[in-house]
């Protein structure tokens, strides 16, 4: 038992240096656009990962570095692409918002709220139709599920028993507002038993916790038992991007929150009570310091994506750069395209 929970303690802590290095990369001006931390939840991502196979799909929001590390993104890919660099794993064009492995079955990191549950049972409908015996674990926010994407998502995986899990991670907050405000009920399994799937609710602070709900769920799922609908309460200690001010909840709220519910340091506290040495922590510790620095390194070093990168990234390889219209290297200007365009016919 211990031994998981060291491994788990790991990828937890892991998850919070890189993201709290990527905050202070941010502050510097080194990371651009929005950066959103998973700091506090770390739990729900870890126990979940850990309640599937390798072999099995995630698919999340914006809110993603951690979900992308527990699936296997190195950190260094991870950092590389904040910094919005050709080596990121998503080559630089994503961001923080989207961290895309396919090799790791991680399916996204999605900035719209809600757009990427209908697209989570879309890859549920594909492992049913190959018959894979795969599941798929689709990660949301509370804010997330009185948008359409939700009801559409959860409507399809009913009807058809999709071997999806839904994850909605409710830290009780969406963006500065909190849930009363966004939400009818504070219970968000409701809307999964109007759908007529089996649900399950939650705090998600303990890793240990969140490993056993998430293994019945994912089991039901590998069973051909249809979706689940999975609410796990957790709280981030960050504002919501970096640009978050935190009126909306008082300093006391989150101080008594990392107090009682920090899922590393419940961790570390139970690894400690049965009887795991402070020093083989402090051994965990200093190689994630390493491991968390060579990543930076690495996302600092790299070279700045070139023009001939972003071209052949951005545009699809059939079109010149820049534009053409005569087969003569003339630059495309707004005054010459209608001309251009008459000498060939028109496009
Ligand atoms: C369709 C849509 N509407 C609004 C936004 C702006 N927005 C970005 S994050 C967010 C809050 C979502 O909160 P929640 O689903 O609880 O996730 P959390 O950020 O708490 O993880 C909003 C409204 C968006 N990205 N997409
Ligand atoms: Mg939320």
């Amino acid at each position: 038992m211990s031994e998981e929970l060291l491994a788990h303690y790991r990828q937890m802590q892991l998850i919070r240096r890189v993201e709290e290095e990527a905050a202070r990369a941010y502050l510097a001006g080194k990371i651009g656009g929005f950066l959103h931390l998973y700091i506090g939840q770390e739990a729900v991502a870890v126990g979940s990962e850990s309640a599937i196979r390798k072999t099995d799909w995630m698919i999340q929001t914006y809110r993603d570095h951690g979900h992308a590390l527990v699936r296997g993104t190195s950190a260094r890919a991870i950092m590389a692409e904040l910094f919005g660099k050709d080596t990121g794993v998503s080559r630089g064009l994503g961001g923080s918002m989207h961290m895309f492995d396919a090799e790791h079955r991680f399916l996204g990191g999605h900035g719209i709220v809600g757009g990427h549950i209908a697209l989570g049972s879309g890859a549920a409908f594909r492992c049913k139709y190959l018959k894979t015996e795969e599941v798929v674990l689709c990660f949301f926010g509370d804010g997330a599920t009185p948008i359409g994407g939700f009801h559409e998502g959860l409507t399809l995986a009913a009807i058809w028993k999709l071997p999806i899990v839904f994850v909605c991670e409710n830290n009780h907050y969406s963006m500065g507002t909190p849930m009363e405000r966004t939400n009818p009920t504070s219970d968000v399994t409701l809307k999964g038993a109007g759908y007529g799937m089996a649900t399950d609710r939650f705090e998600g602070h303990d890793v240990e916790v969140v490993v056993e709900r998430m293994k019945a769920a994912v089991a039901r799922a590998r069973r051909g038992e249809g979706p689940t609908l999975v609410e796990i309460l957790t709280y981030r200690f960050r504002g919501h991007s970096m640009s978050d001010p935190g009126k909306y909840r008082t300093a006391d709220e989150v101080e008594e929150m990392k107090r009682t519910r920090d899922p590393v340091k419940i961790a570390r506290e139970r690894l400690l009570a049965r009887g795991v040495a402070e020093e083989a922590l402090a051994t965990i510790d200093a190689a994630i310091e390493a491991e968390v620095a060579d990543a930076v390194a690495f996302a600092e070093s790299a070279p700045p994506a070139t023009a001939e990168q972003m071209r052949q990234t951005v545009l699809a390889p059939s079109v010149a750069y820049p534009p053409r219209f005569d087969g003569a290297h003339a630059p495309f200007t707004v005054d010459a395209a209608p001309q251009a365009d008459a000498q060939q016919g028109g496009r």
